[in-house]
């Protein structure tokens, strides 16, 4: 089995503050959190930004050029913006950090979708910012726009234009077709990463059963052209990125997928995921990729090739 890539993903668009006093919201809390989390072992950074203010979602690329040099200068991890931002986002604003950034990875996400986060609405009794309750509660009428134009956009600014590799979102069977479709348009070349998501409400659920289809429609569709990575949310990310590192995939963790250590217990750090599923690897002989094996496994341009 090859080298395990962990990737961590710092702070997302789905966790609002008031469901975490631990959730990076400032520029300083993303960069020591993403550059703890490189010391405990994650290889990749998946980064969103917030306004500093509220800690809402943000695309302004002021907001993520607070610590997108920092953590260049503090650690030699892989910085992978997020093409998704939100999906109250339309999607210029949402390539507007990226395209300045020219980071080594973006995130792609494979198809247009529901991504209901009014569910966690009803669990909060004490609300911190205005905005929380509206975003939340409005995601029952929103969707997460991700046509095939907007793909190709994706690929054709940020991976032709730019040089970055991606890191392709699916959170479902029929996204893996999407993908094929464009690694047959010419747009996609190997090696491809591919992050099954599973547990959003709108994409496939954490079952056990849908990982091992997801891998075998995977292997049909992408032979040993492909690595894939698992990240699951909330209470199912540690059981089914142990499910991958099984199955000789990759994991990512971080607190924009789960708020919590253990079942009840919140995560102080993304650090403390990051070391949870390094020691469940390293028991089951896996060995860590470090930045510098994670640009060869994965073909990347190189950190001195940002604009960052
Ligand atoms: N929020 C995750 C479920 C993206 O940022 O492009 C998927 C994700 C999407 O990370
Ligand atoms: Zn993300």
């Amino acid at each position: 089995m090859s080298k395990i890539i962990i990737t961590c993903a710092v702070t997302g668009s789905i966790h609002t503050p008031s469901m975490s006093p631990y959730l990076p919201i400032t520029a300083s809390e993303i960069a020591e959190g993403a550059i703890g989390a490189a010391e405990a072992g994650a290889a990749i950074l998946h980064l969103h930004a917030r306004d500093p203010a509220n800690g809402r979602p943000s695309a302004e690329p002021a907001h993520f050029m607070g610590f997108l040099p920092q953590i260049k200068q503090r650690s030699d991890a892989v910085l992978n913006i997020s093409t998704g931002g939100s999906a109250t986002m339309t999607l210029a604003q949402r390539l507007a950090a990226p395209k300045l950034a020219e980071p080594e990875m973006c995130s792609l996400n494979m198809g247009t979708m529901n991504f209901a986060l009014y569910p966690a609405a009803a669990r909060i009794t004490e609300w911190k910012h205005d905005w929380e309750k509206p975003f939340l509660e409005g995601s029952d009428d929103l969707v997460f726009k991700n046509t095939p134009r907007d793909m190709a956009t994706i690929l054709q600014e940020m991976g032709v234009e730019r040089g970055a590799r991606f890191e392709f979102e699916c959170y479902d069977i029929s996204h893996l077709y999407m993908l094929r479709h464009f690694v047959d348009r010419g747009l996609v070349q190997g090696p491809l990463f591919i992050q099954f998501v599973f547990g959003v409400l709108g994409g496939m659920g954490p079952d056990p059963e849908n990982l091992t289809h997801m891998k075998l429609i995977a292997d049909k569709l992408f032979g040993d052209a492909y690595a894939f990575s698992v990240l699951a949310a909330g209470r199912h990310q540690m059981p089914l990125i142990t499910m991958s590192a099984i199955l000789g995939g990759h994991v990512r963790v971080g607190l924009e997928d789960s708020l919590m250590i253990s079942r009840g217990v919140l995560a102080k750090t993304n650090a403390e995921q990051v070391l949870k599923i390094r020691r469940i690897v390293e028991d089951l002989g896996r060995e860590v990729a470090s930045p510098a094996e994670v640009r060869a496994m994965l073909g990347l341009k190189g950190a001195d090739r940002t604009a960052i």
